[in-house]
Formats: structure tokens, sequence, C-alpha cells
């Protein structure tokens, strides 16, 4: 199977962690293309870049409207029920992967993530998802999402620094790492704290995996249906949904 795994932010180096962290976890048979978005923000820290960053996430689905299934690995999951709207095969966000994932195998878990600014959107997604029993807390290291990508950066201490409190503090079993740039982390950290780290990338390939294998495929009754035809103006005319 072919899973298209897309960065919707526009730095190639941060594509090749994610890419490195979804091929470690990849079951033989499966082939992993990750792709850089074509348009946008090179990192995603609030909600105008989330939003400017759904026009090149859609643009990466539609250059491969056959893949098998989607991960879209941004931990803000930007655009996740729109993408599903346009694609046949699952679409999974590594946000929502991640802390199912964490639920399986503790009572409470907490998020660490990047600038306090992306602490809201985490928060958003806990209580969309339905996780508010299960996220004990959402922390965040104030490390802009670039820094990840810099080795001189003091990121890895302050991320694991932030973990051993969520553990202390929250008394959380497990911890969700909130960024996709955060995915090359996983084994270092869990050495160190002794409970389970999610990456959302590992985790949103082995669920696209199982529900391919599964034979399961997006709705395409009610919301999740095809976008209705439609004329689009302005700089979206092009992205006018087509009839189907
Ligand atoms: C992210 C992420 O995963 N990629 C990005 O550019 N921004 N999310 C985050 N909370 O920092």
């Amino acid at each position: 199977m072919r899973i298209r795994i897309i960065n919707p932010n526009t730095t190639p180096s941060m594509t090749e962690t994610i890419g490195a962290a979804a091929r470690a976890v990849a079951a033989p048979g499966t082939e992993i293309v990750a792709v850089t978005s074509g348009a946008g923000a090179v990192s995603i820290e609030g909600h105008y870049d989330e939003a400017m960053s759904i026009v090149g996430l859609i643009d990466a689905i539609n250059q491969d409207p056959k893949a098998d299934a989607y991960v879209i690995a941004c931990f803000g999951d930007p655009g996740l029920l729109a993408a599903r709207e346009i694609a046949l095969g699952p679409v999974l966000g590594i946000a929502e992967a991640a802390m199912h994932v964490a639920s399986f195998l503790a009572t409470g878990f907490s998020v660490v993530t990047t600038l306090e600014r992306t602490r809201v959107i985490a928060e958003h997604l806990v209580r969309n998802y339905g996780m508010e029993h299960h996220c004990r807390k959402v922390r965040a290291t104030n490390i802009p999402v670039l820094e990840l990508e810099n080795p001189a950066s003091e990121a890895r201490a302050l991320i694991l620094r932030e973990c051993e409190r969520a553990i202390s503090e929250d008394k959380s079993g497990a911890i969700v790492l909130g960024c996709a740039g955060m995915a090359d982390l996983v084994r270092h950290l869990e050495k160190k704290l002794g409970v389970p780290v999610i990456d959302g990338v590992a985790a949103a390939v082995k669920f696209a995996e199982a529900l391919v294998g599964l034979g399961l495929r997006t709705s395409k009754k009610g919301d999740l249906a095809y976008p209705l035809h439609k004329p689009y103006k302005g700089a979206l005319s092009a992205y006018a949904p087509p009839a189907r």
C-alpha cells in the first residue's frame, strides 16, 4: 500500500525527519511517500499559519488521488475534515492518532508542544476528539518549530524537562509529542523517562495501515461526501469542486 504523508509546512528538512519516522515503523510492503507542501508558512505556529496551510495540503492530496491513505503531519491537524471530503482513502491527523494511541497505554497523558500560542490549538483538539478524560495537560516549551531542526539548540533538553514535569506534576503515564518535528526524539525520551512516548507520525502510519488492511475508506455519505460542485471566485477559482 502507498501512504502519502504531507508536511503542511514548507520546510523540506522537516519532511525528511517525518519520512524517516514513518519508514522506521512501516510494514514491509508499505510505501511511504513524504511530501512537503508547496505553499504556505515555513512553520505552522498559529491559527493563521494553519488556515493558510490548507490550500497546499489539498494540492498535495490532489497530486495523488489514488494513494491508499494520507497522513497530515502537523500537530494542529490542519484541514483534516476538508481533506477527508476530497479523499477516498483514510486521512489521519497526527494529533488525533497520537492521542488515541496514548489513551490505549495510560489512563492519563500530557501533550508537550512547541510555542505557548500553539497550546490552545492542541487544547481545542483534545476537546474535539473527546479526549478530555485522557489528556491531563497540554504543556508548551516555548521552542519555535524550526529550532527543532537546529542541532545546536537546547530544544532537546527543554523538551525532556517538560516531559519530566508532566510525569511528576500531572501524574501522566504517557507523553504525546506535540509537533511533527519532534518525531526523531522518541527513543531518546523514552529511555530517559521510562514511560511511553508517542510520536503522531508513527502512530498515524500504523493506524493507516490498519484501516487499509481492514478494507476501510472514508465515508462518502453525509458531511464527508465530496464537496458540492459550485463556482469559486478570485484567487481560489481553481479550487472549485468539480462535478462528480
Ligand atoms: C507544528 C507541526 O507539527 N509542524 C509545524 O510546522 N507546526 N505544530 C506545532 N504545535 O508546533
